[in-house]
Formats: structure tokens, sequence, C-alpha cells
């Protein structure tokens, strides 16, 4: 592989020994620079293709500590490493060196064996970063991807893909399906649609990942309260459910809703920041018809629950209207 060696130091013959050290070990590509300026403004305009860094630390002006420490300021060239030249080895300096961000120090005058030794061992260190810096990016993107697959696959399904009860696409189907058959039957179909209180004060104070653990745990309970194979409780939005009861009339839903209503309750999942309790509560909104009834269409009968859920939760929530 084909490295770029910067050399930085205010004395010229410093400067070319260290050039020609470098090329008879083979490191061929070597860039001059003999005060902090020249530094900067070569690392701006080819930072990117610098391998590493021989930097003298007595300089007029800035000194190489104080350069070392303005390139680990640079986000674009931070990660260059930096081997620190110096004619003392004088411990505070070196310390300060550390301090600043070199990863290691040569001492004039110079030995071709250590400075070709320390050259490998903190390029090595450097190509193992960038390993990993890569498979870390190569992670990312993998999950993107995975992700993407995961939303397409659910679109396709007809479950939920984060609380794994049906989502709002099964939701639809079924009650359409629940609905005409009502209709022929002349039977009963109601429908309970429920949200969860002040759940955005519950993301705000413990987090969207915990949000979704909410979200979870409250569709397992609504999906544990209702017992009839035909009932479906689904995921309608956000923090919104529906549940789907064929067979059953107003009373009965309204009964059921108000299980769901204390389970929930009764679960005690905490919420400090609810103005309602102190732990995770529910409104809900029922609405039901007859098949011999004349609702002209399900929109109407999903219409009257949203009104009643917003009515139970301008009247102080955690509640059942009808
Ligand atoms: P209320 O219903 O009592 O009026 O208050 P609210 O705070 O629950 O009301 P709103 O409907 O405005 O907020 C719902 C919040 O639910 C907003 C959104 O951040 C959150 N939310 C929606 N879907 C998800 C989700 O999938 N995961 C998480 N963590 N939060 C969600
Ligand atoms: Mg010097
Ligand atoms: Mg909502
Ligand atoms: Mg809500």
């Amino acid at each position: 592989m084909r490295r770029k060696i910067l050399v930085v130091d205010d004395c010229i013959d410093s400067r070319n020994l260290l050039e020609r050290l470098l090329n008879k070990s083979g490191y061929k590509d070597i860039i001059l620079a003999q005060s902090a300026d020249e530094t900067f403004d070569i690392l701006k305009k080819q930072g990117n293709e610098i391998d590493l860094i021989l930097l003298d630390v007595i300089m007029p002006g800035m000194d190489g500590i104080e350069v070392c420490n303005q390139i680990k300021e640079l986000e674009a060239v931070k990660d260059i490493p930096i081997i620190m030249v110096t004619g003392l080895s004088n411990v505070k300096v070196l310390e300060q060196a550390f301090i600043a961000g070199a990863s290691d120090y040569v001492t004039k005058p110079f030995h071709s064996i250590e400075l070709n030794a320390r050259i490998a061992s903190v390029l090595r260190l450097k190509d193992e970063m960038d390993k990993r810096i890569q498979r870390e990016a190569e992670l990312v993107i993998a999950n993107e991807k995975l992700h993407q697959l995961n939303e397409v696959l659910e679109q396709l399904s007809s479950l939920d893909g984060l609380t794994g009860i049906p989502n709002r696409r099964r939701f639809n189907s079924y009650i359409e399906l629940e609905w005409k058959r009502a209709g022929r039957q002349k039977s009963n179909l109601s429908l309970i649609l429920l949200d969860i209180d002040k759940f955005k004060l519950y993301n705000d104070t413990y987090g969207h990942l915990e949000g979704d653990e909410c979200l979870k745990k409250v569709a397992k309970v609504l999906q544990s309260t209702v017992n009839r194979a035909t009932d479906l409780v689904a995921r309608y939005g956000g923090e919104e459910f529906a549940v789907v009861l064929p067979d059953t009339d107003l009373d009965g839903a309204i009964h059921i809703a108000e299980t769901m209503r204390r389970n929930i309750e009764n679960s005690q999942i905490p919420h400090a920041s609810s103005t309602v309790s102190n732990v995770v509560t529910i409104s809900l909104g029922v609405s039901s018809f007859h098949g011999c009834e004349s609702i002209q269409s399900i929109e109407t009968l999903i219409d009257m629950a949203d009104k009643a859920l917003y009515e139970a939760k301008n009247s102080g929530r955690n509640r059942v209207e009808c």
C-alpha cells in the first residue's frame, strides 16, 4: 500500500534527513512542511490523502504540541496519526505530546530501525481502526436495509411489526367482512377505538424506545382481555388500537371496553408525567350496530367510535364513552 507521509520540521537538515530515511525504507510519497502555517495549508488541501504526520516539537511560532492539539480539533484530519519528533527526551514534553493526541514519538538523532518500527506500528493501528470504522459503517447500512425489508414485509403482511398484533390493513379487511356478515345474518357488530393517554409525555419522559416497549405491553394486555376467537384487537395507528367485536351488542362492548380500561390501569406501567394518573391509562370510544339497522357504512361505525373516544378524552381520559 502506498503511504503518504507529511514531515513537519523547521530545520531543513532534519527534513531532508527524514525524507532520505523514509525513502530508503520504501516510503516514496513524502510531503515536507517547515511551519505550522504550511502544515495547516497542506492539510486543508490534501488532508484526506495523508496517512501519517511526523511532527517536530520545537519550532518557531506555533510549536509542535500546539499544532498537534489543533489538528486533533479538526474533524477532517483528526484521525491522522501523529508521531512527534523531538531532540529532547524531556518527560514533561512527551507527556504534553500524548495529551495533545500524539500516537508516538521519536528522538533525534534518528535511528532508522527505531523510526521504521514506530511508523509501522502506528500505521498498523491506523489500518485496524480504519477497518473497524468501515465494518461499523457496513453494519449500519446492513441494518438499514434490514429495516427497509421489514417495512416491506410488514406492508405485505397483516401483522404490526412492533407489537405483533394485527395491523390496520388486517383491521380494514376484517371489519369489512364482519360488516357484511352482520348485515346478512342480522347480527350485532361492535367496535372499540382506544388511545393511550398522554403518550407524548410518556415518550418525552422515558424515551421513544421505552415508548415502543409500552405499546407492546398495552397490546398484550388488550389482546389478553378479549376471549372469543372472532374478536380482533388491532394496532390502528401510532398509539391507537381498534377492537372488532362480532356478535356483540353495545352493552357487551362497553363491558369489554371497561375491562380493558381497568386491566391497563392495573398493569401499573409507570407514567410519572401523566396528568391523568401515575400509571399508563387509556381512553376508549365504543360504537355498535345491529344488522337490521341502516347505518350507511363502516365509516359511520368508525366515526361514531372516534367521536366517543374524543368525548372520553375531553371528559377527563381514562374512561369509556359511547
Ligand atoms: P392524549 O391522547 O391523551 O390526548 O395525549 P397524547 O400525548 O397521547 O396525544 P397524541 O395523539 O397527540 O400523541 C401521540 C403520541 O404517540 C405522539 C407520538 O410521538 C407517539 N407515538 C405514536 N406512535 C408511536 C410509536 O410507534 N412509538 C412510540 N414510542 N411513540 C409513538
Ligand atoms: Mg525544530
Ligand atoms: Mg393519538
Ligand atoms: Mg394519546
